[in-house]
C-alpha cells in the first residue's frame, strides 16, 4: 500500500511528509482521507502534512455517515417494469457538460517485455499490495513470515500466494502458500467448516492455524482482503443515469442489429428514462475481430477489422449527442490480448467521433466522482472453471469472487493472458462505487458491500461455438444505474 500511497500523491505533483505516510498507512482505506484533503484545496500543495490528513479523515468519516445506503432492494431485474421512483427521478441529461476522467488505466504505462525478470517483479508486487491489504485485517495482525512461523508451536498468522492447491486421498485439501521466506503446505481439515471454501492458484490469502511438528500449518481460518463492509453509496447529487454495454461484436453473422435499432431508437426518444441517461459505458468486446478463434473467417459479415470500428462508429455516431461514452477493449478487440489492455490505437479511435472516450482494460473511471471500475472480465473463463458453484450464468457470483480476492484476475496460466508489468494493474487496489463487466454474454445487476455491480450483456445471438460449448446468452438487455442512489435497473430490447 505504501507504494500506491506514494504513486498516488506523486500522479498529483505533490508530496507525504513521513508522519502524514504513517498515519494513513493505519487507515482502512489510505487513500481517502488523502484524497479528501487534496480535493478541498485549490491549488496542489507541496507537501501534504499529517495536520492535513488528519483533520480530512474526520471530514471524510463525517460525509460518510451523510451519503446515502445502497438501496440494494431496490435493485430489479428485467422480469420487473422499471419502478416509478426511477422514473419520476430522472432528470433530462441534455444540457449538461460531460465529466468523464479515466484515473488509472495502462495506456501508455506499459514496460514489460515478457522476461523471467519481469515475471518475478510482477508478482513481487502482486504479493506486496494483497499482502499489505491482509495485514490491515484484525484477524491477522502480527502476521509472521512463513519461515518464522514454521517453526512456532502456538497460533500462527501468515499470509501468501497459493502456489498449489490438492485433495488428499482423505478428502482433506493442501494448499501450498509461499511468501518471500518460505513455502508451507496447509491442510484444510475435510471435516472443518473451511472445506467448502475454495482457494484458486495465485490468489493471495491469509490464514491463522496451527504449525504441527512435521511443519504442517493445520488452517482454522482463512482471510481474504475482501473490500471494507457496509460502505455507504458515493453518489451524485443530480440523479445522472448510466448504461452499460459489452460484447456488441460488430462484425458477427450473429450481431444482433434488430435489437440495435431498437435500443439505438429508445436512447433517441422521448421515454423519460432514456432521456436521464448521461453516460454509456462500454466493457469490450465491442466488434467481432478477426481470427480470434478458429474459422471465425466462416462466422463474419464484415472480414476487415477497420470495416468493423467503421460499422460500430457509424453506431456510435447515430446515438444521442447528450450521451458521452467510453469504451474499452476486451479480448475481439483489436489491441494485444494480454491483460492488462490498452486503449485502442489512433488509427481507430480517429473513426469515432470526439463524444468518445477511449481507456484501457482493466480502467477505473470517474464519472461525475462517481469511480466505476470497468473490466471485461475474460477472468471469468478461469474462475468459473476452478470454482465449484461458479457458473456462466452468473457472473455477479464471479465478480463478488473477485472483489473477495481484491483481484480481477488471480489465476496465472490459464485462458487468461497477462502481461508482467511492473506494477499489477489487475489489483483491485481502490474500492471502486461500481464494478461493470461484461464477456460472459449474461447480464445481471447486484451490490456487494456498497458496490454496485453490473454484468452488461451482450448484442450477439448465440453463435455455433456457443452452441457447442452449451453456453445460452442473454442479449439485448441494459443495465441502467442512477449515479446518485447506485438504484439499477435492467431494460430488455
Ligand atoms: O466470449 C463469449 C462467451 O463464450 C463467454 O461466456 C465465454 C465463452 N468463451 C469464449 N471463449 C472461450 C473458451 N476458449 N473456452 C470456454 N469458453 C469460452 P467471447 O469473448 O465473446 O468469445
Ligand atoms: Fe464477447
Ligand atoms: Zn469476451
Amino acid at each position: 500500500m505504501r507504494e500506491e500511497l506514494l504513486a498516488f500523491v506523486s500522479r498529483r505533483g505533490t508530496l507525504l511528509e513521513p508522519d502524514a505516510i504513517d498515519f494513513l498507512l493505519g487507515q482502512q482505506d489510505p487513500i481517502a482521507p488523502l484524497r479528501a484533503f487534496l480535493e478541498k484545496c485549490s491549488e496542489m500543495p507541496f507537501v501534504v502534512t499529517l495536520h492535513d490528513v488528519v483533520d480530512a479523515g474526520t471530514i471524510a468519516r463525517q460525509a460518510a455517515a451523510r451519503a446515502r445506503p445502497l438501496p440494494v432492494e431496490a435493485v430489479v431485474t428485467a422480469q420487473v417494469s422499471v419502478p416509478a421512483s426511477f422514473r419520476r427521478e430522472g432528470e433530462p441529461a441534455g444540457g449538461r457538460d460531460a465529466d468523464v476522467r479515466i484515473l488509472r488505466d495502462i495506456t501508455g504505462r506499459s514496460t514489460c517485455e515478457g522476461t523471467i525478470e519481469d515475471f518475478t517483479r510482477y508478482f513481487r508486487h502482486r504479493f506486496h499490495v494483497l499482502r499489505n491489504l491482509l495485514l490491515a485485517r484484525r484477524e491477522l495482525a502480527g502476521a509472521q513470515d512463513i519461515a518464522k512461523a514454521r517453526k512456532s508451536t502456538r497460533e500462527v498468522r501468515i499470509i501468501g500466494m497459493v502456489a498449489d492447491v490438492r485433495t488428499t486421498k482423505n478428502g482433506h485439501r493442501i494448499l501450498e502458500l509461499e511468501d518471500e521466506s518460505e513455502t508451507v503446505p496447509v491442510l484444510v481439515p475435510s471435516d472443518s467448516q473451511l472445506a467448502a471454501e475454495s482457494v484458486v492458484m495465485d490468489e493471495v490469502v491469509g490464514v491463522v492455524g496451527t504449525a504441527n511438528d512435521r511443519g504442517l500449518v493445520i488452517a482454522q481460518s482463512l482471510v481474504r482482503p475482501d473490500i471494507p463492509t457496509a460502505r455507504p453509496f458515493h453518489g451524485t447529487k443530480e440523479h445522472v443515469r448510466a448504461a452499460f454495454m459489452s460484447d456488441i461484436h460488430v462484425g458477427s453473422r450473429t450481431f444482433l442489429e434488430d435489437k440495435w435499432s431498437k435500443v439505438s431508437a429508445w436512447l433517441g426518444g422521448d421515454d423519460e428514462v432514456a432521456r436521464s441517461i448521461r453516460y454509456l459505458v462500454v466493457s469490450g468486446d465491442v466488434v467481432d475481430g478477426i481470427g480470434v478463434y478458429p474459422r471465425q473467417d466462416e462466422e463474419l459479415a464484415i472480414d476487415d477489422i477497420y470495416g468493423q470500428y467503421e460499422a460500430l462508429a457509424t453506431m456510435m455516431a447515430a446515438l444521442p449527442d447528450r450521451i458521452a461514452v467510453v469504451m474499452s477493449p476486451g479480448n475481439h478487440d483489436a489491441v494485444r490480448p494480454a491483460e492488462p489492455q490498452p486503449a485502442f490505437p489512433t488509427s481507430i479511435q480517429k473513426l469515432f467521433d470526439s463524444n468518445i472516450t477511449f481507456a484501457g482494460n482493466p480502467c477505473l473511471l470517474g464519472i461525475e466522482g462517481v469511480r466505476i471500475l470497468s473490466y471485461h472480465g475474460r477472468s471469468m473463463d478461469d474462475l468459473v472453471s476452478a470454482v465449484p458453484g461458479l457458473s456462466y450464468h452468473r457472473p455477479i457470483d464471479a465478480m463478488k469472487a473477485m472483489l473477495r480476492m481484491r483481484h480481477l484476475a488471480p489465476i496465472y496460466g490459464g485462458k487468461t493472458p497477462i502481461a508482467p508489468e511492473a506494477e499489477d494493474h489487475l489489483i483491485v487496489s481502490e474500492v471502486p462505487d461500481l464494478f461493470a463487466t461484461g464477456h460472459v454474454h449474461s447480464v445481471g445487476v447486484d451490490a456487494y458491500r456498497g458496490v454496485v455491480l453490473v454484468n452488461s450483456s451482450t448484442w450477439q445471438a448465440q453463435t455455433p461455438y456457443q452452441k457447442m460449448r452449451n453456453i445460452d446468452p442473454m442479449p439485448a438487455r441494459l443495465p441502467i444505474v442512477d449515479l446518485a442512489t447506485g438504484q439499477a435497473i435492467i431494460r430488455e430490447f
